[in-house]
Protein backbone atom coordinates (compact mmCIF):
# COMPACT_ATOMS: atom_id res chain seq x y z
CA UNK A 1 0.00 0.00 0.00
CA UNK A 2 0.74 3.05 -0.83
CA UNK A 3 0.49 7.02 -0.32
CA UNK A 4 0.66 9.58 -2.57
CA UNK A 5 1.08 13.29 -0.05
CA UNK A 6 3.32 14.35 1.79
CA UNK A 7 1.66 14.45 5.28
CA UNK A 8 1.33 11.22 7.49
CA UNK A 9 0.73 10.12 10.81
CA UNK A 10 3.54 8.02 12.77
CA UNK A 11 2.12 5.54 14.93
CA UNK A 12 5.02 3.78 17.14
CA UNK A 13 3.89 0.36 17.92
CA UNK A 14 7.23 -0.24 19.90
CA UNK A 15 5.76 2.84 22.81
CA UNK A 16 2.36 0.55 22.49
CA UNK A 17 3.69 -1.99 23.63
CA UNK A 18 6.09 -0.66 26.14
CA UNK A 19 3.02 0.86 27.54
CA UNK A 20 0.87 -1.74 27.80
CA UNK A 21 4.55 -4.09 29.57
CA UNK A 22 4.67 -1.25 32.21
CA UNK A 23 1.50 -1.04 33.18
CA UNK A 24 0.84 -5.05 33.61
CA UNK A 25 4.24 -4.68 35.44
CA UNK A 26 2.43 -2.38 37.55
CA UNK A 27 -0.95 -4.93 38.30
CA UNK A 28 -1.34 -7.45 40.61
CA UNK A 29 -0.74 -10.90 39.05
CA UNK A 30 -4.21 -12.11 38.88
CA UNK A 31 -5.30 -8.78 37.06
CA UNK A 32 -6.00 -8.96 33.32
CA UNK A 33 -5.55 -5.72 30.89
CA UNK A 34 -8.06 -5.36 28.22
CA UNK A 35 -6.90 -2.90 25.32
CA UNK A 36 -9.25 0.00 24.31
CA UNK A 37 -9.43 0.36 21.03
CA UNK A 38 -12.54 1.84 20.44
CA UNK A 39 -12.78 4.98 17.60
CA UNK A 40 -10.18 3.37 15.46
CA UNK A 41 -7.93 3.26 18.43
CA UNK A 42 -8.26 6.57 19.39
CA UNK A 43 -7.44 7.02 16.09
CA UNK A 44 -4.30 5.24 15.99
CA UNK A 45 -5.13 2.26 14.05
CA UNK A 46 -7.29 -0.28 15.77
CA UNK A 47 -5.77 -3.67 13.73
CA UNK A 48 -2.37 -2.65 14.02
CA UNK A 49 -2.48 -1.86 18.22
CA UNK A 50 -5.03 -4.66 19.12
CA UNK A 51 -2.18 -6.80 17.70
CA UNK A 52 0.70 -5.18 19.34
CA UNK A 53 -1.43 -5.01 22.86
CA UNK A 54 -1.91 -8.33 22.54
CA UNK A 55 1.80 -9.52 21.68
CA UNK A 56 2.25 -6.95 24.82
CA UNK A 57 0.72 -8.92 26.80
CA UNK A 58 -3.04 -7.82 26.95
CA UNK A 59 -6.12 -10.44 27.21
CA UNK A 60 -8.62 -8.70 25.39
CA UNK A 61 -9.76 -6.22 23.86
CA UNK A 62 -12.41 -3.18 24.31
CA UNK A 63 -14.39 -1.15 21.68
CA UNK A 64 -17.68 1.01 21.85
CA UNK A 65 -19.92 -0.81 19.45
CA UNK A 66 -20.49 -4.23 17.54
CA UNK A 67 -19.18 -3.41 14.05
CA UNK A 68 -15.77 -2.10 16.03
CA UNK A 69 -15.90 -5.73 17.09
CA UNK A 70 -16.95 -7.32 13.88
CA UNK A 71 -14.30 -5.51 12.40
CA UNK A 72 -11.64 -6.80 14.82
CA UNK A 73 -12.56 -10.43 14.33
CA UNK A 74 -12.57 -10.33 10.71
CA UNK A 75 -9.44 -9.67 10.62
CA UNK A 76 -8.30 -12.94 12.57
CA UNK A 77 -8.38 -11.53 15.93
CA UNK A 78 -9.24 -14.33 18.01
CA UNK A 79 -8.69 -12.70 21.40
CA UNK A 80 -11.75 -11.70 23.40
CA UNK A 81 -13.73 -8.49 22.43
CA UNK A 82 -15.97 -6.58 25.03
CA UNK A 83 -18.35 -3.96 23.62
CA UNK A 84 -18.23 -1.40 25.78
CA UNK A 85 -21.38 0.23 24.76
CA UNK A 86 -25.37 -0.81 24.16
CA UNK A 87 -25.83 -3.03 21.42
CA UNK A 88 -29.22 -3.51 19.85
CA UNK A 89 -30.84 -6.60 21.26
CA UNK A 90 -31.47 -8.11 18.01
CA UNK A 91 -28.10 -8.15 16.98
CA UNK A 92 -26.87 -9.87 19.89
CA UNK A 93 -27.26 -13.75 17.42
CA UNK A 94 -24.13 -11.69 15.35
CA UNK A 95 -21.99 -11.00 18.37
CA UNK A 96 -22.61 -14.54 19.93
CA UNK A 97 -21.66 -15.84 16.68
CA UNK A 98 -18.34 -14.25 16.64
CA UNK A 99 -17.19 -15.13 19.96
CA UNK A 100 -17.83 -11.61 21.37
CA UNK A 101 -18.88 -10.46 24.45
CA UNK A 102 -21.46 -7.65 24.99
CA UNK A 103 -22.67 -5.37 27.42
CA UNK A 104 -26.07 -5.41 29.30
CA UNK A 105 -27.11 -1.96 30.44
CA UNK A 106 -30.39 -1.97 31.04
CA UNK A 107 -32.95 -4.60 32.58
CA UNK A 108 -35.53 -5.25 29.65
CA UNK A 109 -32.61 -5.52 27.64
CA UNK A 110 -31.94 -9.58 28.03
CA UNK A 111 -35.69 -9.95 27.01
CA UNK A 112 -35.56 -8.20 23.57
CA UNK A 113 -32.20 -10.69 23.01
CA UNK A 114 -32.89 -12.60 20.12
CA UNK A 115 -30.31 -15.72 19.97
CA UNK A 116 -30.54 -18.67 17.39
CA UNK A 117 -31.03 -22.06 18.97
CA UNK A 118 -27.93 -23.35 20.36
CA UNK A 119 -26.09 -20.13 20.34
CA UNK A 120 -24.44 -18.63 23.84
CA UNK A 121 -23.59 -14.73 24.45
CA UNK A 122 -21.36 -13.67 27.05
CA UNK A 123 -22.44 -10.50 28.98
CA UNK A 124 -21.62 -7.98 31.16
CA UNK A 125 -23.58 -6.32 33.44
CA UNK A 126 -22.76 -2.63 33.11
CA UNK A 127 -23.43 -0.48 36.82
CA UNK A 128 -23.77 3.05 36.74
CA UNK A 129 -22.32 4.83 39.59
CA UNK A 130 -22.08 7.98 39.03
CA UNK A 131 -21.40 8.29 35.22
CA UNK A 132 -24.61 8.84 34.40
CA UNK A 133 -24.22 7.51 31.20
CA UNK A 134 -25.74 3.74 30.74
CA UNK A 135 -25.86 0.86 33.76
CA UNK A 136 -28.10 -0.35 35.59
CA UNK A 137 -28.21 1.75 39.43
CA UNK A 138 -29.85 -0.15 41.73
CA UNK A 139 -29.98 -3.81 43.60
CA UNK A 140 -33.20 -4.58 42.27
CA UNK A 141 -32.48 -4.11 38.94
CA UNK A 142 -28.65 -6.08 39.33
CA UNK A 143 -30.84 -8.43 41.08
CA UNK A 144 -33.59 -9.06 38.24
CA UNK A 145 -30.92 -9.17 35.22
CA UNK A 146 -28.59 -11.55 37.20
CA UNK A 147 -31.24 -13.87 37.91
CA UNK A 148 -32.63 -13.94 34.08
CA UNK A 149 -28.80 -14.36 33.00
CA UNK A 150 -28.02 -16.94 35.43
CA UNK A 151 -31.34 -18.71 34.79
CA UNK A 152 -30.86 -18.88 30.86
CA UNK A 153 -28.47 -21.61 29.41
CA UNK A 154 -28.25 -18.81 26.51
CA UNK A 155 -26.61 -16.44 28.53
CA UNK A 156 -22.59 -16.69 30.16
CA UNK A 157 -22.20 -14.22 33.12
CA UNK A 158 -18.80 -13.22 32.09
CA UNK A 159 -18.37 -10.26 33.95
CA UNK A 160 -19.65 -6.75 35.77
CA UNK A 161 -18.45 -3.09 35.58
CA UNK A 162 -18.89 0.32 35.74
CA UNK A 163 -16.72 3.36 34.78
CA UNK A 164 -15.19 6.29 36.81
CA UNK A 165 -16.33 10.02 35.90
CA UNK A 166 -13.39 11.45 38.02
CA UNK A 167 -10.59 9.41 38.15
CA UNK A 168 -7.98 11.74 36.58
CA UNK A 169 -9.46 14.87 39.11
CA UNK A 170 -7.26 15.81 41.97
CA UNK A 171 -10.27 15.50 44.28
CA UNK A 172 -10.73 11.93 45.23
CA UNK A 173 -14.00 11.86 46.86
CA UNK A 174 -16.51 11.45 44.03
CA UNK A 175 -14.27 8.06 42.58
CA UNK A 176 -14.27 6.80 46.16
CA UNK A 177 -18.04 7.37 45.83
CA UNK A 178 -18.42 5.46 42.86
CA UNK A 179 -16.07 2.54 44.21
CA UNK A 180 -18.81 2.29 47.45
CA UNK A 181 -21.62 2.11 45.06
CA UNK A 182 -20.03 -0.57 42.71
CA UNK A 183 -19.00 -2.81 45.99
CA UNK A 184 -22.53 -2.32 47.37
CA UNK A 185 -23.71 -3.92 44.26
CA UNK A 186 -21.32 -6.16 44.00
CA UNK A 187 -22.15 -7.16 47.44
CA UNK A 188 -25.45 -7.61 46.41
CA UNK A 189 -24.69 -10.38 43.49
CA UNK A 190 -25.89 -14.03 43.88
CA UNK A 191 -22.59 -15.43 42.23
CA UNK A 192 -19.38 -13.36 40.87
CA UNK A 193 -19.26 -13.71 37.81
CA UNK A 194 -15.34 -14.39 36.66
CA UNK A 195 -14.42 -10.49 35.35
CA UNK A 196 -14.94 -7.60 37.94
CA UNK A 197 -13.59 -4.49 36.24
CA UNK A 198 -13.93 -0.68 36.56
CA UNK A 199 -10.34 0.84 35.51
CA UNK A 200 -9.66 3.26 33.42
CA UNK A 201 -6.29 4.33 32.60
CA UNK A 202 -6.50 6.87 35.32
CA UNK A 203 -7.47 4.63 37.60
CA UNK A 204 -5.17 1.57 36.61
CA UNK A 205 -2.03 3.97 37.00
CA UNK A 206 -2.90 5.98 39.56
CA UNK A 207 -4.50 3.66 42.28
CA UNK A 208 -3.28 -0.05 40.76
CA UNK A 209 -6.09 -1.08 39.08
CA UNK A 210 -8.76 -0.06 41.59
CA UNK A 211 -11.60 -3.13 42.69
CA UNK A 212 -11.68 -6.17 40.20
CA UNK A 213 -9.06 -8.12 38.19
CA UNK A 214 -9.65 -6.70 34.31
CA UNK A 215 -8.54 -2.87 33.84
CA UNK A 216 -9.51 -1.54 30.36
CA UNK A 217 -6.67 0.58 29.39
CA UNK A 218 -7.46 3.48 26.82
CA UNK A 219 -5.71 6.58 26.93
CA UNK A 220 -2.19 5.78 28.34
CA UNK A 221 -1.55 2.61 26.33
CA UNK A 222 -1.33 5.32 23.36
CA UNK A 223 1.59 7.19 26.01
CA UNK A 224 -1.02 9.92 26.65
CA UNK A 225 -1.62 11.21 30.60
CA UNK A 226 -5.41 10.98 31.45
CA UNK A 227 -5.06 14.44 32.22
CA UNK A 228 -2.09 16.94 33.37
CA UNK A 229 -3.32 16.98 36.80
CA UNK A 230 -2.15 13.60 37.46
CA UNK A 231 0.74 13.55 35.07
CA UNK A 232 3.10 13.90 38.35
CA UNK A 233 1.86 10.59 40.27
CA UNK A 234 2.34 8.44 37.41
CA UNK A 235 4.56 5.67 38.04
CA UNK A 236 6.53 5.66 35.18
CA UNK A 237 7.36 7.88 31.81
CA UNK A 238 4.34 6.98 29.36
CA UNK A 239 6.02 6.88 25.60
CA UNK A 240 3.71 8.41 22.97
CA UNK A 241 2.70 6.46 20.31
CA UNK A 242 1.28 8.74 17.82
CA UNK A 243 3.19 12.21 15.66
CA UNK A 244 2.25 14.11 12.80
CA UNK A 245 4.43 15.16 10.35
CA UNK A 246 4.02 16.81 6.86
CA UNK A 247 6.64 18.75 4.24
CA UNK A 248 6.57 22.41 2.72
CA UNK A 249 5.26 21.84 -0.61
CA UNK A 250 5.84 25.61 -1.57
CA UNK A 251 8.29 28.36 -0.14
CA UNK A 252 7.70 31.80 -1.25
CA UNK A 253 8.64 35.67 -0.09
CA UNK A 254 5.97 38.61 1.12
CA UNK A 255 7.05 41.41 0.45
CA UNK A 256 5.63 43.93 3.54
CA UNK A 257 1.63 44.63 3.26
CA UNK A 258 1.21 41.06 1.62
CA UNK A 259 -1.75 39.12 2.78
CA UNK A 260 -1.92 35.48 3.74
CA UNK A 261 -5.02 32.67 3.16
CA UNK A 262 -8.77 33.26 3.71
CA UNK A 263 -9.93 36.61 4.87
CA UNK A 264 -6.68 38.14 4.26
CA UNK A 265 -6.01 38.46 7.85
CA UNK A 266 -2.71 38.09 7.94
CA UNK A 267 -0.54 40.35 6.98
CA UNK A 268 3.83 40.56 6.64
CA UNK A 269 5.04 43.14 8.26
CA UNK A 270 8.68 43.11 6.78
CA UNK A 271 10.10 40.72 4.07
CA UNK A 272 8.90 37.41 4.46
CA UNK A 273 9.18 33.48 4.36
CA UNK A 274 6.15 31.71 4.02
CA UNK A 275 6.10 27.73 3.18
CA UNK A 276 2.63 26.03 2.40
CA UNK A 277 2.00 23.20 4.31
CA UNK A 278 -0.77 20.16 2.75
CA UNK A 279 -2.64 19.58 5.89
CA UNK A 280 -5.66 21.64 6.92
CA UNK A 281 -9.16 21.14 8.37
CA UNK A 282 -10.44 18.37 6.11
CA UNK A 283 -7.39 16.28 8.05
CA UNK A 284 -8.68 17.54 11.14
CA UNK A 285 -5.81 19.89 11.56
CA UNK A 286 -8.80 22.70 12.49
CA UNK A 287 -8.77 26.33 12.36
CA UNK A 288 -8.29 26.90 16.17
CA UNK A 289 -4.66 25.94 15.75
CA UNK A 290 -3.76 29.00 13.06
CA UNK A 291 -1.43 30.36 15.64
CA UNK A 292 0.15 27.12 16.55
CA UNK A 293 3.62 26.12 16.60
CA UNK A 294 4.80 23.54 14.00
CA UNK A 295 8.91 22.10 14.28
CA UNK A 296 11.39 22.67 11.10
CA UNK A 297 14.96 21.86 11.59
CA UNK A 298 14.32 21.77 15.32
CA UNK A 299 12.90 24.89 15.83
CA UNK A 300 9.32 26.18 16.75
CA UNK A 301 7.63 28.10 13.97
CA UNK A 302 4.27 29.45 14.04
CA UNK A 303 1.18 29.11 11.38
CA UNK A 304 -0.38 32.32 9.76
CA UNK A 305 -3.44 33.05 8.32
CA UNK A 306 -6.29 31.28 8.32
CA UNK A 307 -6.13 27.41 7.85
CA UNK A 308 -7.67 26.46 4.59
CA UNK A 309 -9.27 22.59 4.09
CA UNK A 310 -6.07 21.26 2.38
CA UNK A 311 -3.40 23.53 3.60
CA UNK A 312 -2.02 25.90 5.98
CA UNK A 313 1.39 28.38 6.09
CA UNK A 314 3.80 28.63 8.42
CA UNK A 315 6.22 31.68 8.85
CA UNK A 316 9.42 30.88 8.28
CA UNK A 317 12.72 32.49 9.70
CA UNK A 318 14.88 31.70 6.46
CA UNK A 319 13.94 30.13 2.76
CA UNK A 320 13.98 26.60 3.36
CA UNK A 321 13.31 23.57 0.21
CA UNK A 322 10.22 22.32 -0.34
CA UNK A 323 10.19 19.19 0.99
CA UNK A 324 11.62 20.02 4.12
CA UNK A 325 10.32 17.83 6.90
CA UNK A 326 7.89 19.15 9.74
CA UNK A 327 6.48 18.12 12.60
CA UNK A 328 3.25 19.21 13.91
CA UNK A 329 3.07 16.58 16.93
CA UNK A 330 5.99 14.93 17.74
CA UNK A 331 9.86 15.65 18.50
CA UNK A 332 12.18 17.33 16.18
CA UNK A 333 16.20 17.34 17.54
CA UNK A 334 15.61 18.65 21.14
CA UNK A 335 12.08 20.68 20.66
CA UNK A 336 8.76 18.83 21.24
CA UNK A 337 5.16 19.74 20.52
CA UNK A 338 2.99 17.13 22.59
CA UNK A 339 -0.59 16.51 21.63
CA UNK A 340 -1.18 17.88 25.13
CA UNK A 341 0.01 21.30 24.05
CA UNK A 342 -2.25 20.92 20.91
CA UNK A 343 -4.86 19.77 22.98
CA UNK A 344 -4.32 22.92 25.58
CA UNK A 345 -4.65 25.31 22.03
CA UNK A 346 -7.83 23.94 21.11
CA UNK A 347 -9.22 24.14 24.46
CA UNK A 348 -9.96 20.22 24.92
CA UNK A 349 -8.57 17.07 25.85
CA UNK A 350 -5.92 14.92 24.21
CA UNK A 351 -8.11 12.37 23.66
CA UNK A 352 -9.53 14.28 21.29
CA UNK A 353 -6.59 15.24 18.69
CA UNK A 354 -5.62 11.78 17.38
CA UNK A 355 -9.50 10.93 17.36
CA UNK A 356 -10.32 13.61 14.91
CA UNK A 357 -7.28 13.38 12.64
CA UNK A 358 -9.18 12.19 9.81
CA UNK A 359 -8.82 8.87 7.46
CA UNK A 360 -7.45 10.93 5.24
CA UNK A 361 -4.33 11.07 7.17
CA UNK A 362 -2.37 7.81 6.28
CA UNK A 363 -1.03 6.13 8.74
CA UNK A 364 2.55 4.78 9.12
CA UNK A 365 3.25 2.15 11.50
CA UNK A 366 6.96 1.32 13.70
CA UNK A 367 7.72 -1.56 14.40
CA UNK A 368 11.06 -3.22 15.89
CA UNK A 369 12.09 0.49 15.08
CA UNK A 370 11.49 0.39 11.09
CA UNK A 371 8.56 1.29 8.95
CA UNK A 372 6.26 -2.35 8.78
CA UNK A 373 2.85 -1.23 7.39
CA UNK A 374 0.83 1.76 5.63
CA UNK A 375 -2.91 2.21 6.14
CA UNK A 376 -4.40 4.06 3.90
CA UNK A 377 -8.01 4.00 3.85
CA UNK A 378 -8.18 5.98 0.65
CA UNK A 379 -6.28 3.52 -1.79
N1 LIG B 1 -13.89 1.94 29.70
C1 LIG B 1 -14.90 2.66 29.19
C2 LIG B 1 -16.30 2.20 29.44
C3 LIG B 1 -14.65 3.83 28.47
O1 LIG B 1 -15.67 4.53 27.98
C4 LIG B 1 -13.30 4.25 28.29
C5 LIG B 1 -12.93 5.49 27.57
C6 LIG B 1 -12.27 3.45 28.83
C7 LIG B 1 -12.61 2.31 29.53
C8 LIG B 1 -10.81 3.81 28.70
O2 LIG B 1 -10.55 5.01 29.37
P1 LIG B 1 -9.12 5.71 29.27
O3 LIG B 1 -8.92 6.04 27.82
O4 LIG B 1 -9.25 6.92 30.10
O5 LIG B 1 -8.14 4.72 29.74
N2 LIG B 1 -14.00 6.29 27.15
C9 LIG B 1 -13.93 7.58 26.81
C10 LIG B 1 -15.05 8.31 26.44
O6 LIG B 1 -16.24 7.79 26.35
N3 LIG B 1 -14.74 9.56 26.22
O7 LIG B 1 -13.43 9.69 26.44
C11 LIG B 1 -12.90 8.47 26.81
Amino acid sequence: MEFYRDTWAEINLDSIKWNVKKTISELKPFVDLFAVVKANAYGHGDIQVAQAALEAGAKGLAVAFLDEALKLRNSGIKAPILVLGASRPEDANIAAEHRISVTVHEVDWLERVQLKIGQQLSVHIKCDTGMGRIGIKTKKELLHITNLILQTKAFLFEGIFTHFATADELKTNYFEQQIEKFQELLDALPEKPPYIHCSNSAATLRFKGVGGNMVRLGISMYGLTPSTDIAPMLPFQLKPAFSLHTKLVHVKQLNPGEKVSYGAEYEASEKEWIGTLPIGYADGWIRKLSGQDVLINGERVPIVGRICMDQCMVRLPKRYEPGTPVTLIGRQETEEITMDEIAKKRETINYEIPCIITSRVPRVYIEGGKVTSLSNPLL
